[in-house]
């Protein structure tokens, strides 16, 4: 069967949560309180805007709407201050050997983040001219558990869904690929990605039969 396969970017690819964290917990300190790495945990996957709002919730800090506007955008210049400085170094462990099996094998595979910086970090860490598609928080205008961002990059790549493979770190998003009657991988906790059809802690511990068997399949 045709196959085809989809990468989260921010903790499938590449740990850019981090930095989401250090900048939202600077926006946090400067409206005068602190948000915690649990807190950050509900902010994957999560949309820019959302983000916000949840945050500003936590805090019980009310903002005006160009207040609301100039404080996302701060967090965002700091953001890009940490992404600024990446590179292919950053590509998490076991992914290129993953990539490299789908590309020698001509499987298509799109990115399918809800990042607004999705492209700028792809091209940071060199894997921009290796995707067949990439669809972002640009593309889309419902966010992850909706399946719309995995919908496009499987027409995009030409595949039908049910064909579709989804790499993910986020509850919303293993719940969109599920929703798009895709085969979805978690990649993190069983715990907290039971919902998904398969759970690793990172991509080494994909061994290369696994990938084969579900290509094959
Ligand atoms: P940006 P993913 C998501 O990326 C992140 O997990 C989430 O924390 C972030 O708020 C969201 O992108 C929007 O990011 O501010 O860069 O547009 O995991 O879907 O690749
Ligand atoms: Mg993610």
């Amino acid at each position: 069967k045709n196959k085809g396969v989809i990468f989260d970017l921010d903790g499938v690819l590449v740990d850019t949560a981090k930095f989401h964290f250090l900048a939202w917990q600077k926006l946090a300190n400067d409206l005068g309180f602190d948000i915690t790495e649990t807190q950050n945990e509900q902010l994957k996957g999560v949309s820019r805007v959302k983000s916000l709002e949840k945050i500003l919730e936590w805090g019980d800090v009310k903002l005006s709407q160009d207040q609301f506007m100039e404080q996302m955008a701060m967090k965002n210049d700091n953001y890009l201050a940490y992404i600024c400085s990446m590179t292919k170094k950053d590509i998490l462990p076991g992914v290129g050997t993953v990539i490299d099996y789908l590309s020698e094998n001509s499987i298509p595979f799109a990115l399918g983040s809800a990042s607004k910086n999705a492209r700028i970090i792809l091209e940071k860490t060199d894997l921009i001219q290796r995707f067949d598609a990439v669809v972002d928080g640009n593309d889309v205008s419902k966010a992850k558990p909706n399946p719309e961002v995995f919908l496009i990059a499987a027409e995009k790549i030409n595949i039908p869904s049910e064909n579709c493979i989804v790499f993910e770190d986020s509850v919303a998003g293993v719940q969109a690929a599920n929703i798009a009657n895709m085969t979805s991988i978690g990649i993190g906790e069983k715990s907290t990605l039971h919902e998904a059809h398969y759970v690793f802690k990172d991509f080494t511990e994909i061994d290369k039969d696994f990938i084969i068997k579900l290509i094959n399949n």
